[in-house]
């Protein structure tokens, strides 16, 4: 019967290196390229599955680079899959998990690829594989972070005007608190109850600049505020989340469910920022939904700033989550110059839609992956 069981043949890594349309200024980095790693796991029975796990700014985000990712797949993760039973995904992840410490970003593109692989044998989508979808789009948010607040204002009316995002993440944390206060302000006068204001701090801040920075931030009108201090500081959020009436959402502080446990244990957040990268794949991310649900708090699907394919992915998961109360901001592709599936996903209404067909319900565009692909590829078979 042995023969029957359809197994894990191949697995093809490729770094991806795509502009995005104008500088994207955090914290820790101005982006000007987004660097994707792309994984194509290739099947027994011919099937294909892709996947993608991706990081932002080098190793000034995370500690996984994609230089690293890429060499993780390839000397320990795809090694021990080849010729493992290919419908399994959860055997897969565990035995990853046992051979591998850390390295979400890594475990995430590979499973992916075999939720796709398995939904597309199976032809059902992947949502489907997690129960099925409840909704057929999401809100999605847009950042502004061209660092220049008469620019973001001018982008921001741009994309209420076309209907594209009422939503918008500002990013700060670069400047003093004072003059971030005063961007922030700036810009919530500027659309006033036309949209909402958020703010990312990516870690910027110690304890003292975040108390000064909440208090300016709520003043102005400002909803929530994402990560504003180092991601092991759970006695800050805790302050933080409780002192104030503003939101305080964890994101670098969410590295899978045991991290999800100990921020609900140490009261560190009122949202959480999921991250199907950061949570280790979309079974781990599904866990960080589960328990951020069980303790009442927000959910807000987040973003590595994927290309359309990481994007696919996590939209089929967000799809089974009932109350995603924060709505998403999936909006990775439409910060790069160019797309790499075959059919875009689709953006109206300030809404993201949720691709259909099975698998991902996305494809490879196989002349963009040429174009962008940095290197020769690297294929790990038996
Ligand atoms: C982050 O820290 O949340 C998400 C949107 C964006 O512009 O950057 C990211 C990363
Ligand atoms: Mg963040």
């Amino acid at each position: 019967w042995n023969t029957l069981v359809t197994k894990i043949d191949q697995i093809e890594t490729m770094i991806l290196d795509i502009p995005t349309i104008r500088g994207h200024v955090l914290s820790m980095a101005t982006m000007r390229t987004q660097t994707a790693v792309v994984v194509v796991v290739r099947f027994s029975d011919g099937s294909e599955g892709i996947g993608e796990g991706t990081t932002i700014g080098g190793l000034s985000y995370g500690p996984e680079s994609p230089e690293g990712i890429k060499s993780a797949i390839d000397t320990y993760i795809a090694p021990a899959l080849i010729g493992r039973d290919a419908d399994s995904v959860n055997a897969a992840v565990h035995l990853i998990d046992k051979l591998v410490k850390g390295n979400r970003i890594a475990k995430t593109a590979v499973e992916i690829a075999l939720w796709d692989g398995l939904g597309k044998r199976l032809g059902v989508s992947v949502a489907q594989l997690f129960g099925g979808a409840v909704h057929e789009r999401l809100p999605v948010a847009w950042t502004l972070a061209s660092g220049n607040s008469e620019t973001d204002i001018a982008e921001a009316h741009e994309m209420i005007e076309t209907r594209r995002h009422n939503i918008f993440k500002l990013k700060i944390g670069k400047r003093s608190v004072r003059d971030d206060v005063a961007h922030v302000a700036r810009i919530k006068q500027a659309v006033g109850d036309a949209a909402s204001v958020r703010v990312d701090v990516n870690t910027a801040w110690s304890l003292q600049d975040a108390r000064w920075g909440l208090k300016g931030l709520q003043d102005a009108g400002c909803e929530l505020v994402e990560q504003p201090v180092p991601a092991r500081y759970r006695r800050a959020m805790a302050e933080l989340s409780s002192g104030y009436e503003i939101a305080v959402m964890a994101d670098e502080a969410l590295n899978g469910p045991e991290d999800a446990l100990a921020v609900v244990s140490a009261n560190a957040a009122d949202v959480f920022a999921v991250k199907v990268a950061q949570s280790g794949g979309l079974k781990r991310a599904s866990e960080v939904i589960a328990i951020g649900q069980a303790a009442g708090l927000g959910l807000y699907g987040g973003t590595m700033l994927e290309t359309g394919l990481g994007t696919a992915a996590a939209l089929q998961l967000f799809a089974t989550t009932e109350h995603l109360s924060w709505g998403t901001e999936l909006f990775g592709p439409l910060l790069l110059t160019d797309e790499i599936l075959a059919k875009p996903i689709v953006y109206r209404d300030f809404c993201v839609e949720i691709p259909k067909g099975v698998g991902i319900g996305v494809t490879l565009d196989p002349d963009k992956i040429a174009f962008f692909r940095r290197d020769v590829g690297r294929t790990i078979t038996a």
